[in-house]
């Protein structure tokens, strides 16, 4: 079902005037209420009058993560606290923080945006949706949630973690649609086989998987030992939460909602915008927004636009999944690598296990990059001679694709830490 289908299916002109009455309406309230925003704009010698369309969208001034950091808590917000009903943050690695706040009319919004998502990714009314995000002040629980809702769903509110209570749920309430991050649901399917449960026998039919890269093998993965479509949801604090787009059933690319938030692609070193088709860095403005709008935010995440229509009939511009995060991309003795390339390699392997993790230290002046993966339960033998061979064949698989020497380790299964949220891949000592 196509929720709202006369703006999922709009054509280009429609949809490129909604955007642009939206764009001039959002640029004039960050102009007259943002400080910081105003005098990057004057800087750039702009007025809000010089944006007339989407067109005028590059010469705006970016915005990025810092601008949210240094107006910590609530220095980016448009509106008085009193029109604020909702406040959500994600926690950084380093520093303080991200606060977003949102207005009664942004929560509307994004439950429209995400009951979009949800239809996108065949989930309907009769549907029971166990919602594994975590609901504190990440934004994927109550942003599934209130999407469930809004379609008419029922909610399992079961948030992150407590993984035996998940699987008991699953089984008793019969649940047909997993809510979580990719990593967290194969934790889930080995625990299943732990605890002796068929995929045969849940009801389960379509996860809605997201908040963290995964590959196309990764996918193969979950859907063979879930039994299910797993369908990939894209979306940020910054810009709303979980809803930004999501795929369709043809798993072709992730539709972006772009009557609320329009996407560009940029070049991540000159921030010249690319054309369609070409990877680069992804940068929204959202459009709709009242609590905190932003205008040209960059992700830092890698992917490329595509306009055809969908073999679905959204005319929704499409993101690929994405690469990584620009911020991710390990260089290694001068190599870009990106750890969806080795997760990539590993899932190819019937013997190693898709969890695993990066190490990367600095000898002397020299980088060097190990890897620690888990052998599959089967595999994992005490013969010295077939692990060593095992490990031989990675390390050349990895350095035929990487085109750098990777140190392999092998090791035994359920070892690396599981999480129930966003997985950790890489561990950087450089930094240190
Ligand atoms: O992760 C929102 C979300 C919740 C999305 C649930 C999907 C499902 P943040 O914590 O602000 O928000 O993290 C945003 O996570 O810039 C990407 O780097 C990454 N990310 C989110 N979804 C995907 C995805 C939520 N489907 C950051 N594929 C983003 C790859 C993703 N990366």
């Amino acid at each position: 079902m196509i929720w709202n289908e006369k703006i999922e299916c709009a054509s280009r002109e429609y949809m490129k005037a909604v955007q642009s009455e939206r764009l001039i309406e959002t640029v004039k309230r960050i102009y007259h209420n943002i400080p910081s925003y105003r005098q990057k704009m004057q800087a750039a010698g702009l007025v809000p009058d010089d944006i007339k369309s989407i067109d005028d969208l590059s010469k705006l001034p970016f915005t990025v993560k810092t601008d949210l950091r240094d107006n910590y808590p609530f220095g980016m917000f448009t509106v008085p606290m009193s029109e604020i009903v909702r406040i959500h943050a994600s926690s950084g690695t380093t520093g303080k923080p991200t606060v977003v706040g949102y207005t009664r009319k942004d929560l509307n919004s994004w439950a429209e945006v995400v009951t979009r998502s949800l239809c996108m990714a065949g989930v309907h009314r009769e549907d029971i949706v166990q919602v594994a995000y975590g609901y504190g002040l990440f934004t994927g629980g109550l942003g599934l949630h209130y999407g469930c809702e809004n379609l008419g769903a029922s909610v399992i509110p079961i948030s992150g973690g407590n993984t035996e209570k998940q699987l008991q749920l699953m089984q008793d309430f019969g649940t047909t649609v997993l809510a979580c991050t990719p990593s967290y649901s194969l934790y889930l399917a080995e625990e299943m086989e732990a605890a002796g449960i068929k995929k045969e026998d849940l009801k389960l039919r379509i996860g809605i998987f997201g908040a963290e890269p995964w590959t196309e093998n990764m996918r193969k993965e979950i859907e063979s030992k879930l039994g299910i479509k797993a369908i990939d949801i894209y979306g940020l604090s910054e810009i709303i939460g979980p809803g930004v787009s999501c795929e369709c059933e043809h798993q072709a690319g992730m539709h972006v909602n772009e009557d609320h938030f329009i996407p560009e692609i940029v070049d991540p070193e000159t921030l010249q915008p690319l054309p369609a088709g070409e990877i680069g860095e992804l940068v929204f403005t959202t459009i709709t927004k009242e609590g905190i709008p932003l205008i040209r935010y960059r992700t830092r995440d890698l992917t490329r636009l595509n306009y055809d229509k969908c073999a679905c009939g959204r005319t929704l511009v499409r993101m690929e999944k994405c690469k990584g995060r620009s911020d991710d991309m390990l260089i290694i003795r001068g190599v870009n690598v990106f750890p969806s390339q080795i997760e990539s390699v590993l899932l190819e392997m019937s013997e190693t296990a898709p969890h695993y993790l990066l190490i990367v230290e600095r000898d002397g002046n020299l980088d060097t990059l190990k890897l620690m993966v888990e052998v599959q339960e089967q595999f994992f033998s005490d013969e010295i001679r077939q692990l060593e061979a095992l490990r031989k064949k990675i390390t050349h698989k990895l350095q035929s694709t990487l085109g750098i020497s990777v140190d392999v380790k092998l090791v035994e299964p359920k070892t690396i830490e599981r999480t129930a949220g966003k997985a950790k891949r890489v561990i950087d000592n450089r930094k240190m």
